[in-house]
């Protein structure tokens, strides 16, 4: 599978399974595609299952410095999968523990960027909300339409596109299950870059390139930084960053950095 280049360089390792694809790149980029077209890559158990286990086994992966997650031209994900949730009871959901799914994703510690071309509803909008950075086609469209067959989002639609965007778009986007195209996104603050829709994944590798030459633990602690400061008081997301900011100092990518500006050469980061 080596359709796609970073960096010049082919892809070193990839195994296709039914449902998910992934790409590992010499240049610490690894390419995830969500590959369940004849269902808009709808997230079955199945397919969330897998996605799981690839975010689980790349978070300790140290060859892997950034990661780009995509699905195909027509969607990235239309949703959970409505057919295979229909007849769901509420103590089946309960004992299905589908939040264990969407956990190594929420916890993935490296920079994982979203390329989103065409639908990204329901689940598919909660996942994409899941990465770092979010790169859209123009012609990709956002939306939270669960209110259209009885439900609401379950995977952060409520919680993490409020954050994103305020609460008067996300609630237009809730409750009246409208999506919105990605130039609106990203005036909203859901989308980081918008691009033509042949460019979306050569863009989101170049990107990746990009910060998998970044100092991978500067990575991981400008992320944590971010996130877990978003939920905090000022003083206490402060305290966080300034911990942060001073245990990289105890790192050999800081010194490497440093002595490489100083020198005026390019700096060598080991993740060390
Ligand atoms: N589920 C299952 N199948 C889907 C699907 C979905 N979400 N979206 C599309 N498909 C299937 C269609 O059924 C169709 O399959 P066949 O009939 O050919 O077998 C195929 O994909 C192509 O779709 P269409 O024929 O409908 O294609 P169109 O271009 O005409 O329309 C569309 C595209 C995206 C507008 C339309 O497919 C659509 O409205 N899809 C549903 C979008 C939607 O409502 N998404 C939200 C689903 S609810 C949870 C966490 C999260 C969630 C739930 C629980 N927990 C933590 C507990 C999330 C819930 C959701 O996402």
């Amino acid at each position: 599978m080596d359709e796609h280049e970073a960096d010049g360089m082919k892809a070193r390792e990839a195994h296709a399974d039914a449902l998910t694809i992934l790409e590992k790149f010499d240049n610490g980029v690894a390419l995830l595609h969500l590959n369940r077209p004849d269902a808009l890559n709808a997230l079955n158990p199945a397919l969330r299952k897998e996605l799981a286990e690839h975010f689980r086994v790349l978070a300790g992966d140290d060859s892997v410095r950034c990661v780009v997650l995509t699905g195909n031209e027509k969607a990235f994900a239309a949703g959970a999968d409505i057919k295979a949730m229909a007849d769901a009871r509420p103590g089946e959901l309960m004992r299905g523990g589908n939040e264990r799914f969407w956990r190594p994703i929420q916890d993935f510690p490296k920079p994982l960027i979203a390329a989103v071309n065409g639908y990204a509803l329901g689940g598919g909008c909660e996942l994409a909300m899941h990465a770092d950075i979010i790169i859209a086609g123009e012609g990709a469209q956002f939306g939270q339409p669960e209110i259209r067959v009885g439900i609401m989002p379950g995977a952060g639609g409520t919680q993490r596109l409020t954050r994103a965007v305020g609460k008067f778009k996300a609630m237009m986007m809730l409750l009246t299950a409208q999506p919105v195209a990605a130039g609106d996104a990203e005036r909203m603050g859901l989308v980081s870059l918008v691009v033509a829709d042949d460019k979306v994944v050569e863009t989101a590798m170049e990107m990746a390139a990009r910060i998998a030459r970044m100092p991978p633990l500067a990575a991981r602690k400008i992320k944590e930084a971010v996130l877990n400061g978003a939920d905090l008081p000022l003083e206490q997301g402060m305290l966080i960053e300034r911990q942060a900011f001073q245990l990289l100092f105890d790192t050999q990518d800081q010194k490497e950095g440093m002595q490489a500006f100083i020198e005026k050469r390019k700096p060598v980061f080991k993740g060390e």
